[in-house]
């Protein structure tokens, strides 16, 4: 942003401003129209576009007249079985809140987990359909805990990342003509498919596509290079051309292919919403430094050269900025739930760009979503992909990079070592075993650290099949010592298995992070996040997250955010009030870290759970995490993986990338 400006409430056709008293004064059910006008330096009353204002904001502020709803695929624990809606106001404070989980309200489907099976070819996928029911019953749930539908000035909205739906010629006019008596599914559900399936995250079916895309750009390293990350099982561009080659009259049928995101969005719009900017990147197919497709990995999805026109319009343009309108809300919404008609939808996006917005992360913040799996989320302006984790767009932000780490296992490998030690499965015995063990059992500094790897299902991050590993490690000697067969387990492991699991997030994600000042001492500390938050399940956990702090370091400490709802929704959320609200002044918009930071209520919101940073024993994980290192490259060997993957245990290559 260049020059200042102000948004101020304009009564309609007349100059005059509207205070914060004035607004208090309002009665709570009149019905007002009001402009948004901007006072710049150039220029005053000009530049905002007109915005309604309906019934009088709960909290109003000069700026406080937009309800978000959001929905999206639940970040936390678990991952891909519940849909929620969630409303916020302007001012961020969540008012609203329904659920749908597909297991209990939706078993008609036969899914377990919110997915089906096919076990004998690794496939995991679940019926966009089924989505379409959850999205008419999430609203209908609103309805009935009092939202009023004609508040709501944006929407958006996150979906679990990779899946792709397959969209069929009819789509298009089945969409913008849908009827609201009726439910989106009766209208979409036989006509609007190409195929009935989206695959899932979890899904493992693609191994030989994988192998194809590494080599099309020579190696896993290039494809990362160019992609932000190596070929995954679950990343849309292998499990396109698995599609194309498994079902080849279905792709032919496919007008357009969606990511779950873009599904939302699609169906909010009554059209097709393109592919956002973030989310794209979780594909395989988008050359992050070009910005655009990349026609050799559109070529291979697509069979060969001549495919990648058609394939580019199945796809669908990508547009550069994550706030810009897609456009207003489709009329079923209107007729059926009595949305407003000019209800803006704003990009939506996957579940982990959406996790990082819920709040305003400054570079060298580490977010950590402890759900059934883990992932470990940090918004950088360096670009150094790898092929052990990925890098993404930032969903708001050019020149920002999403830093991430995706791992199967996480809270279900700490119940495995919490179901051994108690058979009551009881947390608290859990804890007291965690935090009565020395850091690393290390009773003195001479004892060799204990070590372990815990992965009841295989593992992505490093690439392991399950199994479980204990070792020593001297960091004097730097000796690696196997100790124990897996099934031997001590008191030691509730310990051991949260140590583990932060060391693998300490050791990928060192290159990152800079040494920083002590807030109290003013003496420089050694490098290691600002501050570590902790969401989704696990985050409640006060022995996990004291080992986080001691582990991983955080000069201001571990948070918890603590706003009820739940970190990938209210980024969504978040992200349609920035898109709704998000002031220009001819030189660009206010970006989204500016808007949310200003209405950011730090002592409302986040929570210090726990010490970062302690001298000592920070530096005696630091030893621990070159023996990790060394452990995961023996495990790796051992297990038969290529030199390669075991060298990808490295952390990060140094380089520096172009900024998008
Ligand atoms: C990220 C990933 C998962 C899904 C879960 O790459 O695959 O976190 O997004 O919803």
């Amino acid at each position: 942003m260049t020059g200042h400006t102000s948004s101020v409430l304009m009564k309609r056709d007349q100059n005059h401003h509207i205070s914060q008293k004035d607004i208090a004064s309002w009665p709570p059910t009149a019905r007002y129209t009001w402009q948004v006008k901007a006072e710049s330096r150039n220029s005053r009353y000009t530049s905002l576009p007109f915005v309604e204002l309906g019934f009088r904001p709960v909290h109003a502020t000069t700026q406080g007249y937009v309800y978000i709803p959001s929905v999206y695929h639940e970040q936390s624990e678990p991952k891909t079985d519940t849909i929620t809606g969630i409303v916020v106001e302007s001012n961020l404070k969540l008012i609203h809140e329904a659920k749908v989980d597909f297991d209990a309200d939706l078993s008609t489907y036969g899914i377990e987990k919110g997915v089906l099976t096919n076990p004998a070819e690794g496939e995991v996928f679940a019926p966009p359909a089924m989505w379409l029911d959850a999205i008419d019953l999430v609203l209908s749930r609103l309805r009935e805990a009092g939202l009023d539908f004609n508040r709501v000035k944006g929407l958006s909205g996150a979906g679990m990342q990779h899946g792709t739906v397959f969209w069929s010629r009819d789509a298009s006019a089945l969409l913008s003509n849908l009827d609201s008596g009726k439910s989106l599914k009766e209208q979409l559900e036989t006509g609007a498919f190409a195929h009935d399936m989206s695959p899932n995250w979890q899904d493992a079916s693609t191994q030989k596509q994988c192998d194809a895309f590494d080599a099309e750009l020579g190696d896993a390293e290039t494809l990362a290079e160019v992609t932000g990350s190596k070929a995954h099982h679950r990343f849309s561009g292998p499990q396109i051309l698995r599609y194309r080659e498994k079902y080849p009259e279905h792709y032919e049928a496919t007008e357009r292919i969606s990511l779950v995101s873009s599904f939302l969005a699609s169906v909010f719009l009554g059209g097709f919403a393109p592919i956002d900017i973030a989310d794209v990147t979780g594909m395989n197919l988008w050359n992050i430094k070009k910005g655009a497709w990349d026609e050799r990995l559109l070529a291979l999805a697509a069979g060969g050269k001549h495919g990648v026109e058609e394939l580019k319009k199945k796809l669908g343009d990508v547009p550069e900025d994550g706030g810009k309108a897609f456009g207003c809300i489709s009329d079923y919404f209107v007729g059926r739930y009595g949305f407003p008609k000019d209800c803006q939808i704003i990009p939506t996006t996957g579940d982990n760009p959406s996790t990082i917005l819920a709040l305003p992360l400054r570079a060298s913040d580490a977010m950590v979503s402890l759900g059934t799996s883990t992932t470990f989320l940090m918004s950088t302006p360096q670009y150094k992909p790898d092929p052990a984790y990925h890098f993404m767009n930032h969903p708001t932000t050019s020149g920002l990079y999403m830093f991430m780490l995706c791992y199967k296992n996480g809270g279900l490998a700490r119940e495995q070592i919490r179901d051994q030690l108690s058979s009551s499965k009881d947390w608290d015995q859990f804890n007291s075993a965690a935090t009565s063990t020395p850091p690393l059992s290390q009773k003195s500094p001479s004892d060799p650290q204990r070590l372990g790897l815990y992965f009841p299902r295989p593992e992505i991050v490093p690439n392991l099949p399950a199994g479980q590993w204990r070792y020593t490690y001297n960091p004097h000697s730097h000796n690696l010592t196997a100790t124990a067969s897996s099934s031997d387990f001590i008191t030691d492991d509730a310990r051991t298995i949260i140590e583990s699991q932060f060391l693998s997030l300490r050791l990928r994600s060192q290159p990152l992070v800079h040494s920083a000042k002590d807030p109290q001492t003013g003496q420089l500390l050694p490098p290691q996040p600002r501050r570590v938050y902790l969401v989704g399940g696990g985050s409640a956990n006060p022995a996990i997250a004291q080992i986080a702090g001691q582990v991983l370091g955080g000069v201001e400490g571990v948070f918890k955010l603590d706003i009820g709802g739940n970190a990938c929704a209210l980024g969504a959320a978040y992200k349609a009030v920035w898109g709704c609200e998000r002031k220009s002044d001819g030189g660009g918009y206010q970006t989204f870290e500016d808007l949310i930071g200003e209405r950011w209520d730090e002592d409302g919101f986040v929570k210090r759970v726990a010490e970062g940073y302690t001298k000592g024993v920070f530096e005696q994980y630091g030893e621990a995490v070159e023996g990790f290192r060394e452990m995961e490259r023996v495990v790796l060997e051992e297990q038969g993986r290529t030199a390669k993957e075991a060298a990808a245990t490295q952390s990060v290559r140094d380089g520096n990338g172009t900024a998008r």
